[in-house]
Formats: structure tokens, C-alpha cells, sequence
């Protein structure tokens, strides 16, 4: 049996215009995030590719993005699940700050070990920074203590038993998934079902609004290599991305 999952960064969000680390801040879409959302919708309906089923993170410009782009693929009304085990990656006490100039602060490595390293998190962030989540009743219940900073590696950590237990589980029922995410959440799941490896991770940057479809054995594994709904546009938003620090 084929599995269809469907992957979606949400639209640009008010933070990325900004070019600021934004990590487990609860951002909105920019009006460039909202077109991007209806486009996702678009290029769903126009591929036929239509999900019955929508996980995402708890972070509202995720959920804006899905909302706007089942909405657009009149798709409104399928069942929702939401986790935390699918928010962005914690960023630490860089949460708040602007991409250029921790670049000019720090300097190329630091900051690309910071942004796309496996292994190495970014300093916590202190409970009375004003981006802390340590108040946030959303997490009140959450398995284990609020994070205060995540490396790839943690997100892999508390994202992949959340695939294994909950994601799958549609899947294996026939039901065509839609994953809607973030930035880095979607790289530690894109890592595990390619089984990228701990280094080549960092080159992989991930666009905003443009659906990434998989297409999976029945061990959930890729039967090919998966394809952005709008290839061209996928290109040139995972190398803006890349160049992130560079914007000013
Ligand atoms: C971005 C990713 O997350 O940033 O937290 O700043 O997908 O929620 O906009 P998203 C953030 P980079 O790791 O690409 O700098």
C-alpha cells in the first residue's frame, strides 16, 4: 500500500519579513504569508493531492497557514490534531533577535553552527526574557519541563516518538496526511524519512507555503525522491532562506 503525506511550512510570518529568530514565539502571517498559504491551498487543489486528515504545531502561523490553505482547497472540514512536538525548534536566548545582526556579531560559524548544526543548541533563554514560553498555559501540560533552548537533535527527539505513535498511525489507515509545520521541525522529519545524515542536514533549507509531497512504502518509507508542488518557487525559497543572515 502507498501512503500520501503531505508537507507545509507555513507562509512567511511577520518575524521572518523581519529577519528575526522567532523559534517558539507565537508570530502571525505577513500579508506575504497569507498569499502563500492560499497558493499552498491552490496548488493542492490543482494537484489533487487533498488531505483527510491535519496535524500541526501549536504555534498560530502554522495554523493560519493550514486554515487558509484547506480553506482555498475546500478542505476546511477535515479532522484536526495538534501537537507541541511539531513547534519550530526552541532557539534559546536568540529568540527575538535579528538574523544580520547576530551574524555581524558573532561571526559565519557561530552563527551557521547555531542555525544548522545537529548537535549544538543556541544558549537557553533566561524565564524573564519577554520571548520566554515559561508562562505560556498551552504548554502547561507537556510531558517533561518547557524547553529553553533545542539543537535538530532534540527536535528529532520529541517529534519522531509523536510520528511513530500518531502520524503513522493515519497513514497505515489510508488517509492522505498533512504535516503542517516549520522550518526546522519539517528538516529533522524530512531528515529521518531520507535518512539524511547529521552533517548533511545543515545544507537543507525548507521554503515557505509550497506542499512537499511524499509518497511511502508500508514502513512509511519514500518510494522516491519527494516533490515540491511548485518546484521552481521551492528553489528559490529554500536559497533565500540559506541567505538569511546576509538580509538586511
Ligand atoms: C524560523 C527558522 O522558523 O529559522 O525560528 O526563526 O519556520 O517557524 O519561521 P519558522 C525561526 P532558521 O533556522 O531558518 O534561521
Amino acid at each position: 500500500m502507498t501512503h500520501t503525506l503531505i508537507l507545509l511550512r507555513h507562509g512567511n510570518s511577520d518575524w521572518n519579513q523581519k529577519n528575526l529568530f522567532t523559534g517558539w514565539v507565537d508570530v502571525r502571517l505577513s500579508d506575504q504569508g497569507v498569499g502563500e498559504a492560499k497558493r499552498a491551498g491552490e496548488l493542492l487543489a490543482e494537484s489533487g493531492v487533498l488531505p483527510d486528515v491535519l496535524y500541526t504545531s501549536v504555534l498560530s502561523r502554522a495554523i493560519q497557514t493550514a486554515n487558509l490553505a484547506l480553506d482555498t482547497a475546500d478542505r476546511l472540514w477535515i479532522p484536526v490534531k495538534r501537537s507541541w512536538r511539531l513547534n519550530e525548534r526552541h532557539y534559546g536566548a536568540l529568540q527575538g533577535k535579528d538574523k544580520a545582526q547576530t551574524l555581524a556579531e558573532y561571526g559565519p560559524e557561530q552563527f551557521q553552527t547555531w542555525r544548522r548544526s545537529f548537535d549544538v543548541p543556541p544558549p537557553p533563554i533566561a524565564d524573564d526574557n519577554e520571548f520566554s514560553q515559561i508562562n505560556d498555559v498551552r504548554y502547561a501540560g507537556i510531558d517533561g519541563a518547557i524547553p529553553t533552548t533545542e539543537c535538530l537533535k532534540d527536535v528529532i527527539d520529541r517529534m519522531i516518538p509523536y510520528w511513530e505513535s500518531d502520524i503513522t498511525k493515519d497513514l497505515a489507515a489510508g488517509k492522505t496526511v498533512l504535516v503542517t509545520a516549520h522550518g526546522n521541525s519539517l528538516r529533522a522529519l524530512v531528515k529521518h524519512l531520507d535518512g539524511i545524515s547529521d552533517d548533511d542536514i545543515a545544507e537543507l533549507n525548507i521554503p515557505t507555503g509550497i506542499p512537499l509531497v511524499y509518497k511511502l512504502d508500508e514502513n512509511f518509507r519514500p518510494l522516491g525522491p519527494a516533490e515540491y508542488l511548485d518546484p521552481e518557487a521551492a528553489a528559490a525559497g529554500a536559497a533565500a532562506v540559506a541567505a538569511q543572515g546576509n538580509k538586511k
